[in-house]
């Protein structure tokens, strides 16, 4: 932003004009990812504009994702998360996924217990009357990137104690011999809504991708459903199709 002739050859209106400059700002390399933009005060003494201007040119790149706002210390260039591509031929935990790749998972809980359950859950679990649900809700995150979030529903005899899952919920499946060998798996794209864009760390709307996994143990039991929003801008899914005779 250089205080001659920052608007260089551009049209339209101020803020949109700032916009641009600052994306190309960032497309070029000059504020890169994670670095700071200087304050607003100081941008609209550069180029002479309002600092509504500004803030309005701010507020444009935050919705479009490519800068974050954090609570006190001002505005930053986001970090662009690179793309998993994870199959769809192999039935694998988040864990496993993230550990062949070599990245750490940690998990933001946002609920985990026993509950009622819902009426999907007691038919597509296949619950008696009056029984409860295991149920864990997380953000699931690798080396610190929202990645995921995932809300999985398991029967008790299955999940005796949803606190015992702090890692891998494959993991503790796998142990007590309930580790599904099977899976139906859907996936629709979304728009991601302000709570869940929040959590994910991308702007509103953003696109995501729903899916929801029904997976069965050897007998044929199900023993999970799963409902899981992915980033749209962080995975591609990758199946392998042969020619059926
Ligand atoms: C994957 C599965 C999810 C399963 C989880 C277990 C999809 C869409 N979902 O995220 O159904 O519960 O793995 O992971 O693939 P964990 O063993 O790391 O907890």
């Amino acid at each position: 932003l250089h205080p001659d002739g920052w608007l260089g050859q551009s049209s339209g209106p101020r803020y949109v004009q700032l916009r641009r400059r600052l994306e190309e700002g960032i497309g070029s390399g000059l504020l890169p990812p994670g670095s700071s933009l200087p304050p607003e005060r100081e941008i609209a003494e550069i180029t002479d504009l309002s600092r509504v201007t500004v803030r309005k040119a701010i507020q444009e790149l935050v919705k479009s994702g490519s800068v974050e706002q954090r609570q006190g210390s001002g505005s930053f260039v986001r970090e662009q998360v690179e793309r998993v591509e994870q199959s769809l031929s192999h039935l694998t935990s988040f864990t496993e996924d993230m550990q062949r790749r070599g990245l750490q998972t940690t998990s933001k809980w946002l609920e985990r217990g026993i509950f009622l359950p819902s009426p999907e859950e007691v038919l597509t679990l296949g619950l008696a009357a009056g029984d409860s649900v295991a149920r864990i809700h997380r953000l699931r995150e690798a080396d610190g990137h929202p990645m995921a979030l995932e809300r999985a529903a398991l029967p008790l005899d299955i999940l005796p104690n949803p606190l015992e899952v702090t890692t891998s919920l494959y993991e503790i499946l796998e142990k007590s011999g309930h580790r599904p060998v099977r899976a139906v798996q859907k996936i629709s794209a979304i728009n991601l809504d302000p709570p869940e864009a929040e959590l994910l760390g991308v702007a509103e709307g953003t696109a995501g991708l729903k899916i929801q996994r029904v997976s069965y143990l050897a007998s044929g039991r199900v023993a999970e459903l799963t409902r899981s929003i992915y980033r749209g801008d962080a995975y591609d899914f990758v199946a392998e199709l042969r020619l059926s005779n």
